[in-house]
């Protein structure tokens, strides 16, 4: 077969929603386009533990403190899958964690700002992963196998997540008035970079026509972002806050929420390296993967004694 044939029916698969699995012949951009993704996604997860990590020894209560560490654990989880099915991709684990540990990779730009409150959990919950749920339930059905079924177990936990996030806020919203300033602080803080998780607008972004061809993405950046807004913008009033956008408005003819401009210029500084909290984060992730090489160190060593033990065995 010729490389156009190899490449028709490649897109043939896709066209009838047949998975590509591994072993499957590819483009390189295709592979190239999800390793990018899956581990740019992977690598979210596992910095994602740092903002909601910084408040486990501050829950208020033993039952958010149990909430927020298992939380914190399903995080480590979605990376650890994650990882796997970008491993499947042909770079190594080590590799990865490499390119994140020196900043040549990017992660999610939400998780460079800082966690000030013990609202922000709620916040996080509720928004953060209320974003990231919409943008992964589009995952569940993308067209890369090992991906496609990350997605499904992922998808499961984090519905729980951003429902224990909102729970959490109407606690807040119902409390005392230093707890009902702390829950629209937390908010007016985590509104505008939660509409900046879903990248930037469709005509700026750079991958998002081929990723829909591929279907690696179903839905745009926009179109993704405006879902968000309109659930947002109902569920709020269960709260009884409001959201800091004064252009936030229904528009019946559209049927959708109008709203403000995005601050682009903060979302590139974000991403560049320059947010409050990127220095932070990848000095912490440094320190834990140092701190962890006689762990690493110990599970090879057991491996290889495992391994002499079942030669022994069988010989
Ligand atoms: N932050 O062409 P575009 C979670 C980059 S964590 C930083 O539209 P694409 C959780 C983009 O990479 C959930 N960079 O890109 C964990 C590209 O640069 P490169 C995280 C961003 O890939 C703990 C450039 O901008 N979810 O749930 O087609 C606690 C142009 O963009 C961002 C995922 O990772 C950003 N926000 O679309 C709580 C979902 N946005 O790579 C919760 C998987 C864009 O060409 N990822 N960029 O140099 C995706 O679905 C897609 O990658 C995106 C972007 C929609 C994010």
């Amino acid at each position: 077969m010729s490389l156009h044939d190899f490449e028709k029916s490649f897109q043939n698969k896709i066209d009838n929603e047949i998975k590509i699995e591994p072993k499957d012949w590819m483009p390189e951009a295709y592979r190239k386009t999800n390793l990018r993704q899956i581990s740019q996604h992977a690598h979210s997860e596992i910095v994602g533990m740092l903002p909601e990590g910084n408040w486990i020894s501050r829950a208020p209560s033993l039952k958010r403190k149990v909430i927020l560490i298992a939380k914190v654990q399903d995080e480590a989880g979605h990376g650890l899958y994650l990882y796997a099915a970008a491993e499947t991709l042909g770079m190594s684990r080590e590799q990865m964690i490499d390119d994140l540990n020196s900043g040549k990779a990017k992660y999610s730009s939400i998780f460079n700002y800082p966690t000030l409150s013990w609202a922000d959990m709620g916040a996080v919950g509720w928004l953060v992963d209320g974003a990231a749920i919409l943008n992964q339930v589009m995952l569940c059905r993308t067209s890369y196998g090992p991906y496609a079924r990350a997605m499904v177990r992922i998808c499961k936990e984090e519905s729980f997540h951003q429902r224990q996030g909102f729970e959490s806020l109407l606690v807040l919203s119902k409390g005392t008035k230093e707890q009902r300033d702390m829950c629209q602080d937390a908010i007016n803080r985590w509104w505008w970079p939660s509409l900046m998780m879903f990248g930037p607008k469709d005509s700026e972004s750079t991958n998002s026509d081929q990723s829909m061809k591929w279907k690696i993405k179903r839905k745009t950046n926009d179109e993704l972002r405006q879902s968000f807004i309109d659930m947002i913008a109902e569920q709020i009033k269960l709260l009884g806050m409001t959201l800091p956008d004064p252009n936030l408005k229904w528009n019946e003819n559209r049927k959708h929420y109008d709203f403000g401009e995005i601050n682009w210029e903060e979302f590139w500084s974000v991403v560049k390296g320059n947010g409050p909290c990127n220095k932070q984060r990848l000095v912490a992730r440094n320190k834990a993967h140092d701190e962890g090489a006689w762990v690493r160190a110990a599970a090879i060593a057991y491996a290889e004694k495992r391994k002499n033990k079942l030669k022994i065995k069988a010989a």
